[in-house]
């Protein structure tokens, strides 16, 4: 079985990659922007996202919207995690965090995937703590300021070991209990 990852990130296919090939399932990489409608709701971006691209024709994909929750910015950067990247980046973060004691967030991730004709649609969260400083090269964007267990970041550990634990992770092991559930792995 092969499955379209529409991404313009191809840290999130390799993250992809690693879970689902195990199942058979054989990933390819396809940058096909969609429009990403303003809403606080991940689902609501992801399923708005998928009527986008089936209403184009293209079927058996995999969409992900994710997003990085801090508990004392109230929750952003959020639906806006990749214009914060892009803009303030991870030092911005930082620097709004500088002297905030409550160092808690939460990673979230919502997968749609469009398979055989079905739709299915799941999330994973993952709870960690913001770092005071950048450490890491593995990963991308956020990774080097987020650590899930208040130590290593994700950028200072393996793959595995991040999907293991990772919003990411956690999303794609409901998307295989729902896969096997419809009989398609
Ligand atoms: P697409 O929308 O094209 O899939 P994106 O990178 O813009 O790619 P998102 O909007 O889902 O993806 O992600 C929001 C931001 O959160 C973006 O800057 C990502 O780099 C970052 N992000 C998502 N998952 C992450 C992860 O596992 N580790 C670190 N940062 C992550």
């Amino acid at each position: 079985m092969r499955l379209k990852v529409i991404t313009s990130n191809p840290g999130k296919v390799r993250e992809y990659e690693r879970e689902l090939s195990q199942f058979g399932i054989e990933m390819e990489h396809l940058r096909h922007p969609y429009d990403e409608v303003q809403t606080s709701d991940l689902e609501e971006v992801v399923n708005k996202g998928m009527d986008a691209i089936i209403s184009e024709g293209i079927r058996d994909f995999i969409v992900d919207d994710s997003g990085l929750f801090v508990d004392a910015l109230k929750g952003f950067p959020g639906v806006w995690s990749a214009y914060a990247q892009k803009t303030i980046g991870n030092p911005g973060i930082l620097k709004l965090m500088d002297g905030v004691e409550d160092r808690g967030a939460e990673f979230r991730c919502c997968i749609g995937c469009d398979i055989a004709g079905k739709r299915i649609v799941v999330t994973g969260v993952c709870r960690g703590v913001i770092t005071d400083s950048e450490r890491g090269t593995d990963g991308f964007g956020f990774d080097p300021i987020c650590s899930p267990d208040g130590e290593r970041t994700f950028a200072e550990i393996p793959m595995d070991e991040k999907n293991a634990v990772s919003h990411r992770g956690n999303a794609v092991r409901l998307l295989i209990e729902a896969l096997k559930d419809e009989g398609l792995i």
